[in-house]
């Protein structure tokens, strides 16, 4: 099998990169010290998270010349997500931390105050000078995850004999792809970009992608007849796959599906619901094109071993084949092992992302942190899981599951929390209602309001919220849009809405009547009433931009 060096440097989620480059055909040799990258015949470096995190650890292991060298040299080198932030001359996100300085330039961050930051999900990767740069799609999209990004200003880099592809995200245009000679880089991820990401790895490796960009070389700076390619809005609607995993009775691991959190049949028996295996579920719905791929252990708030073998398994067969993003949560949070070793947050955090998990999503433990935050007078100590997950991996990587229930006041002063005035009035006609943060699974309602728990997380580097809804879970009634407004409009980081969907129409209409930035299904898909491809073919009938799986 011929191989590629892989740089291993810094923390992250290389796993699904190694088995993207495994299933085109390659097979994988990691350089481990400066000395090592001489031997890379094509190489390739990875990133995720903060700039200055990723070039720190570049420069203080004595990186930097080496990559230089081999760029120069005119090997294949190929770089990713901040892999391809590293070439230019630095970045606003840690102005003192230098960049390679391959092509000039700084990156800056999205501006917010009017879309979410991250810039998260399938967008495009546009080049009018080669519009098949490197296998690149005008038709396909690309999983993107970033908060900076290097601003698009037309003819600047192609006048220099660079090819760019360029996405737009809320009027920014971005560089999503760059290509010279021997070097191709890709703000998105192309290992999370299902097959269009596959073929554009695939082109690098086998050398297809360079040969046919010295055969048509980018002469031209794109003319205005170009702007249509390189100014539309490409962010499609994110429709993601969710599986409840949980130990049945007899031991199994299955999917389950809880009507308002309970997962037991309603029969005299009450086993849990058993709607399938994890990993077939997930490979089928990355199959009907979805998104994303979430995993939920609903059991992991009870004492449970640390080494969740099968749940880590789960993950492993998983991103073998499924090239979405994976998240992956349930008891993500300090513990101590059943054997009386004491495990971190982030070491199990690290176990998950080894396993190929893309994002972490932390329930309980995210509600006692932000009591302790608003206990403490809005005090960061940096020893949340949240803070350490996220400096370690970056914002992106860790995401907030809510699992709010309604408390319903006759009138907003009756209460100090944050309340929404409702359609839908309590049993005593209630006009306003709260919702209420829970933990342990919904057993426990605890005296914060999602604004309150949802702003601390924020402030403490959570990059995504994950909006259940304890009163729609199951009832395929439709999303909670009054709950997801009131998210939407206290935070700036993207808000996944969950519980409620029971057919297309309703993902349709929280996209409508909500800016929300994501919506997520569970058991219309798994009891096999619709197809995540229904809903996109009912998003796309109704004139909304989504992705289609391409097989
Ligand atoms: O608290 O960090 O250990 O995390 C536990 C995680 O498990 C939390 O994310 C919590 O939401 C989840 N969880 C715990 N118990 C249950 C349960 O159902 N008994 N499931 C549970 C949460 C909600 C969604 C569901 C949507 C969509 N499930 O994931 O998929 O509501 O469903 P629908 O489309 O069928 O309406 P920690």
């Amino acid at each position: 099998m011929p191989t590629v060096h892989l740089l291993d440097y810094v923390a992250g989620n290389v796993r699904s990169l190694v088995n993207a480059i495994e299933r085109v055909g390659y097979s994988v040799e990691w350089v481990r010290s400066p000395e090592e990258v001489a031997n890379a015949d094509k190489l390739i470096l990875p990133g995720v998270g903060h700039f200055g995190h990723c070039l720190s650890q570049l420069a203080s292991a004595g990186y930097m010349a080496p990559i230089r060298a081999h760029i120069e040299s005119g090997k294949p080198f190929m770089g990713i997500c901040v892999g391809l932030q590293a070439l230019f001359e630095g970045s606003s996100e840690d102005p003192n931390c230098p960049g390679l300085g391959v092509l000039p330039g700084k990156l800056d961050r999205f501006d917010d105050t009017s879309k979410s930051v991250p810039h998260i999900g399938w967008n495009d990767a546009s080049c009018p000078t080669n519009p098949n740069l490197f296998s690149l799609n005008p038709d396909s999209k690309y999983y993107y995850v970033h908060s900076y990004k290097m601003p698009y200003t037309k003819g600047q880099l192609e006048s220099q004999g660079w090819a760019v592809a360029t996405g737009v995200y809320g009027g920014e245009t971005f560089v999503g792809a760059i290509a010279k000679g021997n070097v191709m880089a890709t703000q998105f991820h192309p290992e999370k970009s299902g097959v269009a990401g596959l073929r554009v790895i695939r082109a690098f490796l086998d050398g297809s992608g360079a040969a046919a960009l010295a055969s048509h070389p980018p002469q031209e700076v794109p003319n205005a007849g170009d702007d249509a390619l390189v100014s539309k809005e490409g962010l499609t609607r994110r429709v993601i796959a969710c599986l409840d995993v949980r130990t049945n009775d007899q031991g199994d691991l299955v999917v389950t599906k809880g009507d308002q959190y309970d997962v037991r049949e309603k029969s005299d028996d009450r086993n849990v619901r058993n709607l399938g295996k994890p990993v077939e579920m997930a490979r089928k719905y990355y199959e009907q094109g979805a998104d994303e791929v979430t995993f939920l252990n609903i059991t992991s708030f009870r004492d449970c071993p640390v080494a969740d073998l099968p749940m880590l398994e789960i993950l492993r067969l998983t991103s073998k084949t499924v090239f979405v993003p994976l998240t992956v949560g349930g008891g993500i949070r300090d513990t101590v092992d059943t054997d009386g070793t004491k495990v971190s947050a982030l070491e199990i955090a690290t176990m998950y992302f080894q396993s190929g998990a893309d994002k972490v999503s932390i329930g309980s433990d995210a509600v006692i942190a932000a009591e302790e935050y608003y206990a403490s007078g809005n005090t960061l100590f940096g020893n949340t899981a949240i803070e350490q997950i996220s400096k370690a991996y970056g914002n992106q990587a860790v995401v907030v599951s809510v699992d709010p229930k309604r408390v319903y006041v006759p009138k907003p002063d009756a209460t100090r929390h944050h309340t929404v005035k409702t359609s839908y009035p309590g049993p005593k006609g209630e006009e306003y209602c709260w919702y209420a943060c829970t933990i342990k699974g919904g057993r426990e309602t605890r005296d914060l309001d999602v604004v309150e728990l949802t702003q601390a997380v924020e402030a403490m580097g959570c990059g995504e919220i994950l909006l259940n809804c304890i009163d729609k879970d199951g009832t395929n009634s439709g999303f909670d849009l009054e709950l997801i407004r009131q998210v939407k409009a206290a935070v700036r980081i993207p808000v996944i809405a969950s519980s409620g969907a029971g057919n297309p129409g309703h993902f349709e209409e929280v996209f409508r009547e909500t800016t929300t930035d994501a919506a997520l299904g569970a058991g219309m898909f798994h009891r096999g009433e619709y197809t995540v491809q229904q809903v996109k073919e009912e998003l796309k009938a109704r004139g909304l931009v989504v992705r289609q799986f391409e097989g």
